[in-house]
């Protein structure tokens, strides 16, 4: 028989000009722990360098009644490629120092894992494989996540990883099981009639207090600067009494308060979805808060779903308008339009909820984009009495604005991944500076 294995997770820092706790957690990482502690003859541990609520920092962490706040930073020097940017750059999450002690007092892994969630975010990951490295000494590295799928050869060339990983661990964890230690295993993933992406394990977490949760992966619409069908080419659900059998467990368990929804498109379908999970969370008085950081979609919201929102406690709204502007949104979404707000706010409203309760995203920053248009929508926003709420452009590869950003030579196809960083279109290629940049932040923030 073969020895248990001892699989080390780990959430690297966040290398940045700005990061803050919005809700972020490691969700892709939850997924394969328990996957791995279902399927698989081993022990999980887990090292979150950005785990703000460690017992070890100077400081107890800062946090907003609704979970937020920021993170622990340390100034760093910029990389050679964005050394001109006249904005500073940080490591944000653990001190190494205490990094370095977790490595030390965690039994000796057969292997470790690493997530990464944005292309440009890979320093972090190059920084704890070479901590790991000087730390322990020989042992497999696999790496998966956004960006090990979004950039493979970028990753297998520049991450310091040993495995590159792409796509959903549910699909490529036994190959990579076979990769390492040459024996078979049977994952539910693909059997028939079971979800094909599992629920996340959260004992992993130290605060429960805020849980991220999927109830469906994929999205049915193309955006042109979203690289979600990359990510998932097919749209799926799950079952909706799972999800809710699901969150009243975890809020059983752990007493955990905030739900926070990372679906991509999680109003799609409603009458079969998700109004008939609120429905539930309504009927079993699930004492618990939602927020959705990851705009919703303005369309799909009608009367009853705005009284469930309500009802169920949707505490932060944030809805995916993108811009008011038609040439705007005929070129990147077909999501929404400014008539479909309004009549969303107006449900909204009279559902309960104040208007600056509701978050309205507006993109800035896309190719050939100018001020004006993006000026013009947050007036708009204002004038509809809900708060505008800048989005900033990522150029994203495999997408279509990111390739155009190639096409015309603003942005190379092998570029340094850093250079997609959303701090950065007014340096680079964007028609709207950073002084106009500035002034639409203030617009944006401070209510007429
Ligand atoms: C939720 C989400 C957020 C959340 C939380 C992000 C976080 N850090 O966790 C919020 C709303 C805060 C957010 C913000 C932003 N986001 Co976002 N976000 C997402 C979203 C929708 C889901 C990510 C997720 O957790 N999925 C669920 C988990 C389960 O999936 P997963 O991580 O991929 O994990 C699976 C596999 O990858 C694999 N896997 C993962 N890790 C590992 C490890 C190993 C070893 C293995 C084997 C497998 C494996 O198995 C997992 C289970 O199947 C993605 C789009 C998407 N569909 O992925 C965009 C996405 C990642 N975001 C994106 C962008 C642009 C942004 C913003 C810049 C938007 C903006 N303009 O402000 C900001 C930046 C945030 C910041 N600076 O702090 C881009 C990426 C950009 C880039 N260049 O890489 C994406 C891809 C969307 C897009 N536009 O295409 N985001
Ligand atoms: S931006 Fe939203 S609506 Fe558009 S493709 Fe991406 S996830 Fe879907």
């Amino acid at each position: 028989m073969t020895k248990k294995k001892n699989i080390l997770l780990i959430n690297p820092w966040i290398y940045d000009f700005t990061a803050y706790d919005f809700w972020l957690r490691p969700l892709g990482l939850l997924c394969l722990a328990s996957l791995l502690k279902n399927n698989l003859d081993c022990e999980v541990f887990f090292l979150d360098c950005l785990d703000r609520f460690h017992p070890a920092l100077p400081h107890p962490p800062q946090v907003k009644e609704d979970g937020r706040g920021p993170f622990p930073k340390e100034e760093v020097v910029k990389p050679a490629v964005i050394k001109d940017i006249p904005r500073k750059f940080s490591r944000y999450g653990l001190p190494p120092a205490i990094v370095r002690e977790e490595l030390r007092r965690l039994p000796r892994p057969d292997v470790v894992m690493i997530s990464c969630v944005m292309t440009y975010w890979y320093p972090g990951v190059q920084a704890i494989v070479e901590l790991v490295r000087r730390e322990i000494g020989s042992v497999p590295v696999v790496l998966g996540g956004v960006y090990a799928t979004l950039l493979p050869e970028h990753a297998r060339r520049y991450s310091g990883a040993d495995i590159v990983v792409e796509g959903p661990a549910e699909l490529r964890l036994g190959e990579l099981w076979e990769q390492l230690w040459g024996e078979r295993i049977d994952l539910p993933g693909g059997r028939a009639g079971e979800s094909d992406f599992c629920f996340p394990n959260y004992s992993l977490l130290r605060n429960k207090d805020v849980l991220p949760l999927e109830t469906s992966r994929g999205c049915p619409f193309h955006c042109s600067f979203c690289a979600s069908r990359k990510l998932n080419p097919i749209f799926r659900q799950k079952n909706v009494d799972e999800v809710v059998d699901f969150i009243e467990l975890n809020r059983e368990n752990f007493s955990s308060r905030h739900f926070v929804f990372y679906d991509d498109a999680l109003l799609v379908n409603k009458d079969q979805h998700l109004k008939i999970i609120l429905q539930e969370i309504i009927r079993r008085q699930l004492k618990v808060s939602f927020h959705t950081p990851n705009g919703l979609h303005v369309r799909e919201i009608d009367e009853e779903l705005a009284r469930l929102f309500y009802q169920a406690d949707f505490r932060s709204l944030f809805l995916s308008q993108e811009s008011f502007d038609k040439a705007v949104l005929r070129r990147c979404s077909r999501k929404s339009s400014p008539d479909s707000l309004r009549k969303a706010l107006l449900l909204l409203k009279k559902a309960g909820y104040r208007p600056q309760e509701i978050n309205v995203y507006l993109l800035v920053g896309l190719p050939n984009q100018e001020a004006d248009s993006v000026r013009q929508s947050i007036l708009e926003v204002k004038k509809l009495g809900a708060r505008p709420r800048l989005a900033f452009f990522s150029p994203v590869p495999g997408t279509e604005e990111w390739a155009t950003l190639v096409r015309t030579g603003k942005l190379n196809k092998d570029s340094d991944p850093l250079l997609h960083n959303k701090t950065l279109f007014p340096y680079l290629w964007s028609n709207i500076s950073p002084e106009e940049l500035n002034e639409l932040k203030h617009l944006a923030l401070h209510t007429a």
